[in-house]
């Protein structure tokens, strides 16, 4: 598939993955013993909107704080940089935070890689012409699947951006395959520049993941939505309660979506039940202390090179290079 050339400095790759293959990839995690859904399936255009409704609520303190990090520190991280980067950055969303780096910096390229195709048109079309100095080359891809997207053409060197604590939407060791896939995509002269939530305590993080005007919770359903919209499976949202609480032992939040009353459904022509008093596990949100996070990088094949903090301590920015 060759890009799409939309604008004199925008690109479009259209790797998005058939409805097919996640028709099949849902079924079968519905059926596993612990039903459960990627987090990836919250994030159509709906989800994408009401995340961003999450990150205003006055309880989900994390993109505020690491926002205002990046503003703080983006002219101490580019003197570290010392270099003319090419930004790519997995689930780029509406490219908010890589707005700051763009302000700030002089990147020769910016690639964002997204699931959700309507989110990244609008982004990019919007910021590709007041950057003109800047490649803008917008693919829509399943990250978590394609992390290999043609960067050969790609300018070097790479600083790949990941922001959010999006990293702690990963299992342990799919964390550490995907840390060191980030290594990969960095390449041997790259930076990685990345955001690591905190661990705090519990009641702090209950609210954030239970807000007071229920986004987080009309969140976590829409993945149900999303579902009906896409593969038409039939799930009643009436029958399923948002839950989500924080998880000592395991340090992190997990989201649940508890289901009350019988849902039979269809998914990839087959028949599926799940029964009243099932819970589907929709996220992991875990939460890391810088020791532990940095520790991570060096085992991905990073060398740690700074880190920012808020005053309270509620969240983590690392900038680290290739080992
Ligand atoms: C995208 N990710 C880092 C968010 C988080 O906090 O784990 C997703 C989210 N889920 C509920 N609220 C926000």
């Amino acid at each position: 598939m060759q890009p799409r050339q939309l604008l004199p400095n925008l690109t479009f790759l259209d790797l998005y993955p058939p409805a097919a293959d996640a028709a099949r990839e849902v079924l079968s995690s519905l059926s596993a013993a612990t039903p459960h859904l990627d987090p990836k399936y919250f994030y159509d255009e709906q989800g994408s909107a009401l995340f961003d409704a999450i990150t205003r609520t006055p309880e989900y303190y994390p993109t505020r704080t690491e926002t205002g990090l990046l503003h703080e520190h983006a002219q101490a991280m580019a003197r570290a940089l010392d270099t003319e980067l090419t930004i790519v950055e997995p689930g780029a969303g509406g490219c908010e935070k890589a707005r700051i780096l763009l302000d700030q910096w002089q990147p020769r390229g910016y690639m964002p890689l997204e699931i959700s195709r309507e989110c990244l048109l609008d982004a990019t079309r919007q910021l590709a012409p007041r950057y003109p100095q800047v490649q803008f080359q917008a693919v829509c891809a399943d990250y978590s699947q394609a992390l290999t997207v043609p960067i050969d053409h790609q300018a070097l060197p790479r600083l790949v951006f990941f922001p959010g604590s999006t990293i702690g939407n990963f299992e342990p060791a799919a964390r550490r395959a995907f840390l060191t896939d980030l290594r990969r995509l960095a390449g041997d002269d790259g930076f990685l520049l990345i955001g690591a939530d905190l661990q705090k305590s519990p009641a702090r993080l209950h609210q954030a993941y239970n807000d007071s005007a229920g986004h987080t919770a009309a969140f976590n359903l829409n993945i149900l939505a999303h579902l009906n919209r896409r593969l038409d499976c039939g799930f009643d949202l009436d029958a399923f309660e948002h839950q989500a609480f924080y998880n000592e032992e395991q340090q992190r939040v997990e989201m649940h979506l508890h289901c009350h009353r019988d849902q039979h459904v269809h998914i990839a022509g087959e028949p599926l039940t799940l029964s009243a008093g099932t819970r589907v596990h929709t996220e992991n949100s875990y939460k890391f202390s810088v020791e532990a996070f940095s520790r991570e990088l060096v085992t991905a094949g990073f060398q740690p090179l700074s880190c920012w903090l808020d005053d309270e301590a509620l969240f983590s920015v690392h900038l680290a290079r290739a080992a």
